[in-house]
């Protein structure tokens, strides 16, 4: 099977012998999943058996396991632990902290190699350190997440998506290949495995929740080729048509991956180029932020130009000012906000469109920069199904520290940083009718 080796580093090199352990974090996904399918490879040349591990943690940076995100995840790997017994590959749900529970598992297995999924968040390379001190064996990481590998993307942090987009489109012809399918390893996991899940599914979710898995996934991916495509480049700025693909929470999980996507939407034919650079060109580049900016989350890593900007407005008089709580609870005197942190919370999505305005007004309603950026990621990461993502450290560096952006005319409090009002949401689309919306699915 081919495999391109610009997909894969090793974090130790070494002989392999033995049963090959590939621990999934990022990729939930039996399908289209390079670092299943390298594992697979590796276990054929070998001649050993492969497990699947994932581990679960009782908390995820902000998210406990009874929030909805862990929800959703696990029912995710519900459906991924069905389909791997299909294939005849061990699935084990392990509980604890990876730095622990990698090591052990290595060891009760005599397992010959490590294989793990890419992510370029700070939790996933402490985790991948400590498990590296801690094992002796080799250890390969795959970029199973983006379509061109991140470090071959570029070597450094991009400052606009105009410079990304002239790198990307270098390499997108080797990378955007066809996945192979994966087949049964040739030998079955020697131990029995016996996971132990507790998080009931809701049978009684309205139709408007949305659903997690692959299947779902493939499902959704479908029905926005179908039916939305045509009309992303057109309406995707509008809340009330609401043609946007739906799939981040997907992809976060990544219970679908980003190149089928791409490929299935080439393969209709048409120019779909407005998506297709959302898909990639954004979703990559916030990659590069945050694989090659240590301070991805915080207003340490946005732009000199912005930070300066913001600096010289920090002692600007703001009309209002909110408190965590009352942003969380959605309790502003702007009903279109509102209305926004409402679906964010009840659905576990906000608009794409909706994201900016939201974003830019904490920073208008924020005592300073600082506590604007940190609001907004934790309400983002607490209450979005794609939150803890690089997208969204990246959304929300854009919106409020001028992230991959450029300065504007200045203006009160956001200096030089673009503003977004009221009354450019009414000129672009039927504020009215999305609030009603969404107070409809409120009620519900
Ligand atoms: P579509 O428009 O159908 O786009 C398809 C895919 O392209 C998305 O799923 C996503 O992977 C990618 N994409 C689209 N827009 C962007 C973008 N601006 N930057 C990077 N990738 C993009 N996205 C998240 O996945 N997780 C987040 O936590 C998140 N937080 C955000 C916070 C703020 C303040 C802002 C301004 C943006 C944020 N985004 C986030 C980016 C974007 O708004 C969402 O990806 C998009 O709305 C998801 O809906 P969709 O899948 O229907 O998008
Ligand atoms: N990854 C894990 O390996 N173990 C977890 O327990 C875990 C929980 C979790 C909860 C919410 C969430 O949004 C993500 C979670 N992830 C977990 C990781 C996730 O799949 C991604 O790897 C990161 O968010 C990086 O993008």
């Amino acid at each position: 099977m081919h495999i391109n080796p610009g997909r894969i580093r090793a974090i130790r090199d070494g002989e392999a012998h033995g049963p090959v352990i590939y621990w999934m974090s990022r990729d939930q996904r039996v399908s289209d999943n390079w670092a299943l399918l390298y594992s697979l490879d590796i276990a054929r040349r070998l001649n050993e058996a492969l497990a699947v591990v994932f581990c679960l943690t009782p908390r995820f940076m902000g998210a406990t396991a009874e929030d909805r995100s862990y929800r959703f995840m696990l029912d995710g790997l519900k459906e991924l632990e069905k389909r791997l017994s299909g294939l005849g590959i061990a699935f084990i749900l392990a509980h604890g902290d990876p730095g622990d529970v990698i090591p052990s598992l290595i060891d009760d297995s005599r397992a010959g190699i490590l294989v793990a999924d890419f992510s370029p968040l700070r939790i996933s390379r402490t985790w991948k350190s400590m498990v590296a001190g801690r094992t002796e064996i080799p250890f390969h990481e795959v970029d199973a997440h983006n379509i061109v590998p991140c470090w071959i993307a570029s070597q450094k942090q991009e400052w606009s998506a105009h410079t990304f987009r002239l790198k990307i489109r270098k390499h997108l012809a080797e990378f955007m290949e066809e996945f192979p399918d994966p087949r049964p390893p040739p030998r079955p996991w020697r131990e029995s495995v016996d996971n132990r899940w507790n998080a009931p599914a809701d049978q009684d979710a309205p139709s408007w929740m949305i659903r997690s898995g692959e299947q779902a996934a493939a499902a959704q991916l479908e029905r926005f080729i179908s039916e939305d495509l045509d009309l992303y480049a057109s309406h995707r700025n509008d809340p009330t048509r609401d043609v946007q693909s739906g799939l981040s929470p997907y992809l976060h999980f990544g219970q679908i991956s980003a190149q089928r996507v791409a490929l299935n939407v080439m393969a209709v034919g048409g120019d779909h180029s407005e998506f297709l650079d959302e898909l990639i060109v954004r979703r990559e580049l916030a990659d590069n932020f945050c694989y090659y900016n240590e301070h991805y989350d915080s207003m340490d890593g946005m732009p000199e130009w912005a930070r300066t900007t913001l600096d010289d407005h920090r002692g600007d008089r703001r009309d209002y000012i909110y408190s965590h709580e009352e942003l969380e609870c959605a309790k502003t005197h702007d009903d279109l906000w509102n209305a926004a942190q409402l679906e964010m919370r009840i659905r576990g999505k906000m608009h794409g469109y909706l994201r900016m305005y939201w974003a830019k007004k904490i920073l208008e309603w924020s005592e300073s920069p600082e506590d604007a950026l940190r609001t907004a990621i934790r309400l983002n990461d607490r209450y979005e199904l794609d939150g803890r993502d690089p997208n969204g450290y990246t959304g929300c560096g854009w919106s409020i520290g001028g992230l991959h952006d450029r300065p504007f005319g200045e203006r009160p409090v956001f200096g030089k940083i673009r503003y977004m009002s009221y009354g450019g949401m009414r000129r672009k689309f039927d504020v009215r009718k999305y609030i009603d919306r969404i107070f409809q699915m409120a009620d519900q």
